[in-house]
């Protein structure tokens, strides 16, 4: 058991799934792999439920999977600070229980927790002591990374193992939980998890006329609107397939965290966003199109390059174009029409160098270590200085 025994996760819900999700993963490896005591105080247990079931989104306070989670508003001046506070992605803390950490003695760590970036600055900044102006208390930036010399990404220790155990029958398995039968042989097996936003109907018209059969797996979600309103379709679509020309769509459930990576293994390719996602893409060891959360003034097509320059090194030439041109496509980066079908039809042609990059981007990835644990230790040293 690690001498730091007690964590306490600060997450606020900013939009969609992000925060929660990483908060959440987090705390479930630092209460499982770390054997930690881990408090986790969100704002909005309504999104932790679509990820875990088992929260139920009414209670003020409760334990699941060996994690207490308390609703944010919960905090009060008795709270006794952990060892340990992670703030997650500048959400803050409640001035009350920064004030109790200032009372307790040995004063806790405050960590805070950023955002994945793929730039090059994320290895300067990262453990940077990141002192309170007001607190005599010791904050670090803690940044995730895909390289050695950041606090990498989260993986649980089981994850690789289970992915490369997930065979024919494991994915029979999966689609018949989603209400399907295995798509056909020879087809080209997609997910799609985006946003809104993305250029979504261009991409199924190429699919429909295509010369060979994609399957789609798209799970419920704001994404379905733009779907259905491509397909013409309308009513209630969960469980439903529509077949057009080359294109099938299944409409499968948003499944609980845990299961999602069943999703990406169960297929050849897989459109992600965000961050948690991103990165379990990344783990499935198959090819990936990544659509970037969007920022103010596209700040995050710079961020998708820097990704972009990271992922494609290595590859081919024309694989790396076709990952370039299919992921700027994708963001709107290069925003004709053809461009996205002319940008599919490139990544698909390159699939056989895509899928082995994919598999030696997953080995390389987890030469930039494990975040919990990178966490822990950073935290022991600190502790000990
Ligand atoms: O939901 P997101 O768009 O979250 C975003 C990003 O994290 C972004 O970086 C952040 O700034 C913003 O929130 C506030 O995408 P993300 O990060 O992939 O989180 C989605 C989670 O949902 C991820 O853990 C995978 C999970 N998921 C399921 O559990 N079941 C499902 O069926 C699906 C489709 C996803």
């Amino acid at each position: 058991m690690s001498p730091l025994h007690s964590w306490d996760i600060f997450c606020r819900v900013v939009d969609n799934f992000g925060d929660i999700s990483v908060g959440w993963r987090l705390a479930r490896q630092l209460a499982s792999e770390q054997r930690a005591a881990v408090r986790l105080w969100v704002d909005d247990l309504a999104s932790l439920h679509a990820l875990s079931p088992q929260v139920d989104p009414t209670a003020a306070r409760q334990a699941v999977e060996g994690i207490e989670v308390y609703r944010w508003d919960e905090i009060s001046p008795a709270v006794t600070p952990a060892q340990v506070a992670i703030e997650a992605f500048g959400c803050g803390l409640p001035e009350a229980y920064i004030a109790a950490m200032v009372e307790r003695t040995p004063r806790p760590l405050w960590i805070t927790l950023e955002y994945l970036s793929a730039e090059p600055w994320v290895q300067e900044h990262h453990g940077l002591p990141s002192p309170h102006p007001r607190w005599p208390l010791a904050r670090y930036f803690f940044f995730p990374g895909l390289v050695p010399g950041t606090g990498g990404i989260l993986r649980e220790a089981d994850l690789l193992a289970r992915r490369d155990a997930f065979g024919e029958s494991e994915r029979r398995k999966f689609w018949m939980s989603v209400g399907f039968d295995a798509p056909a042989a020879g087809a080209d097996v997609v997910s799609l998890f985006a946003y809104r936003d993305a250029p979504i109907a261009r991409l199924l018209e190429g699919w429909e006329r295509g010369d060979r059969l994609t399957v789609v797996a798209v799970p419920e979600g704001p994404v379905i609107a733009p779907v259905l309103g491509y397909l013409g379709a309308t009513g209630p679509a969960s469980g439903r397939a529509f077949r057009r020309g080359g294109l099938e769509v299944r409409v499968v459930p948003f499944v609980a965290q845990p299961r999602y990576d069943e999703l990406l293994w169960a297929c050849d390719c897989n459109f992600v966003r965000g961050e948690d996602s991103f990165v379990r893409a990344q783990w499935a060891a198959r090819p990936l199109v990544w659509q970037i959360y969007p920022q103010q003034a596209r700040a995050h097509w710079r961020k998708l390059e820097a990704f972009l320059d990271l992922y494609c090194d290595g590859l081919p030439a024309a694989a790396a174009a076709a990952q370039r041109g299919m992921s700027r496509a994708w963001n709107s980066v290069d925003d004709s029409p053809a461009q996205l079908s002319e940008a599919w039809c490139g990544f698909r042609a390159q699939r056989a160098a895509l899928e082995a990059h994919a598999r030696r981007w997953a080995v390389r990835l987890a030469a930039a270590g494990e975040l919990a644990e990178k966490l822990v230790q950073f935290c022991q040293d600190k502790v000990k200085c």
